[in-house]
């Protein structure tokens, strides 16, 4: 049967599965990138009223994990924080326990308040304190219990959305419930606690971090280290990242973890940059302007730095450091070759 018309030629097209790329080439291919995630921020102490309502109304054993998730609006089929990467909120309660699984997705916690929980990853048992950075790797068991006695919360970090949209996501229950431990507690941080004393049994053939936990006591003391009488990075203040010590590279092949000291009235340098960023405030208050949106941000709160969006940190306090607990993809943009910043 001919073609009439081109109506006719459109629509036939499509009955092919089949499309005309010159309708679409100014879409797929843009000048530079335009983020769909939406410069927001998640104000802690309202969401914490919400933790706290289902710590008391839901139990653990229905939710398997009790976690508040922060969905940007402009990602919200299937929820994510930013394009790759995901945040959320988790509480767990006194004698509670969330149980075992392992997925491909990679994870951190990032603790925000209480004490005295532990993750048990591939039967070590890692303890969490406040400013604690805890790794869960893609395809290690891990499981949550709190036999302390004041309800604990922390920020999970993950990369589902990419593993997802990479379709590479699996997941698995563990055997039994819970795992029983089968390592000497916290060895995986107390064997590297020094940072550049690596243990010389450890093979070197993950590209994860061999270190459980980053205590923020480690932390804060590197920070304190470096005095006022350092710069930093004119964007990011005093920002270190945290490390794989067998190799100085990222914590995972997926995210990057860093904290950042923003000094006493810091006020940073505009850029952009490919990799998004999800911030959590670790102490202080200020602001960051995201593209044309102002974002007012005081302790524990999260927001995020859509991927090339301009941005511009300011410690609001003249007397006082901010601290920020920073992730990104900049390991994932870096190993494609699609890291570019610019600084304005
Ligand atoms: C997960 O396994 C945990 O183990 C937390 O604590 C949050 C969000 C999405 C998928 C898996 C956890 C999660 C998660």
């Amino acid at each position: 049967m001919a073609i009439a018309n081109d109506d006719d030629a459109y629509s036939g097209l499509t009955k092919l599965d089949a499309a005309p790329l010159w309708r679409y080439l100014g879409d797929l291919f843009r000048p530079e990138p335009k983020s769909v995630a939406i410069p927001t921020i998640w104000h802690y102490q309202a969401l914490r009223e919400y933790a706290m309502y289902f710590a008391e109304h839901l139990p653990i054993e229905d939710a398997q994990r009790r976690v508040l998730m922060l969905v940007n609006p402009g990602l919200q089929e299937p929820p994510a924080t930013v394009n790759t990467l995901y945040a959320g909120i988790q509480i767990l309660l006194p004698g509670e326990q969330a149980p075992a699984h392992r997925h491909t997705s990679n994870a951190f916690r990032f603790v925000i308040e209480g004490s005295g929980v532990y993750t048990t990853v591939d039967g070590e048992r890692v303890h969490m304190r406040p400013g604690d950075l805890l790794m869960t790797a893609g395809m290690q068991w891990h499981d949550h219990f709190h036999p302390a006695d004041e309800p604990m919360m922390w920020l999970d970090g993950l990369d589902y959305p990419l593993i997802n949209s990479l379709e590479a996501g699996f997941y698995e229950k563990f055997p039994d419930t819970y795992q029983k431990s089968t390592a000497p507690d916290d060895i995986s941080t107390r064997q590297f606690i020094h940072g550049r004393l690596n243990p010389t049994w450890i093979p070197r053939t993950s590209p994860n971090t061999p270190v459980g936990n980053y205590p923020w006591s480690e932390t804060e003391r590197a920070l304190s280290a470096i005095g006022d009488d350092v710069d930093g990075c004119e964007h990011d203040g005093i920002a270190l990242e945290y490390t794989n010590p067998l190799n100085g590279g990222p914590v995972l092949p997926t995210i990057g973890c860093r904290v950042q000291r923003l000094k006493p009235g810091f006020s940073g340098r505009p850029r952009r940059q490919t990799p998004s960023v999800i911030c959590h405030v670790v102490r202080g208050h200020g602001t960051t302007q995201v593209g044309e949106t102002l974002l007012q941000w005081h302790p524990n709160d999260v927001f995020v730095i859509p991927g090339w969006s301009t941005y511009q940190h300011k410690n609001a306090a003249t007397d006082d450091d901010a601290v920020l607990f920073t992730y990104s993809n900049e390991p994932v943009m870096k190993s494609l070759n699609l890291y570019r910043e610019e600084s304005l």
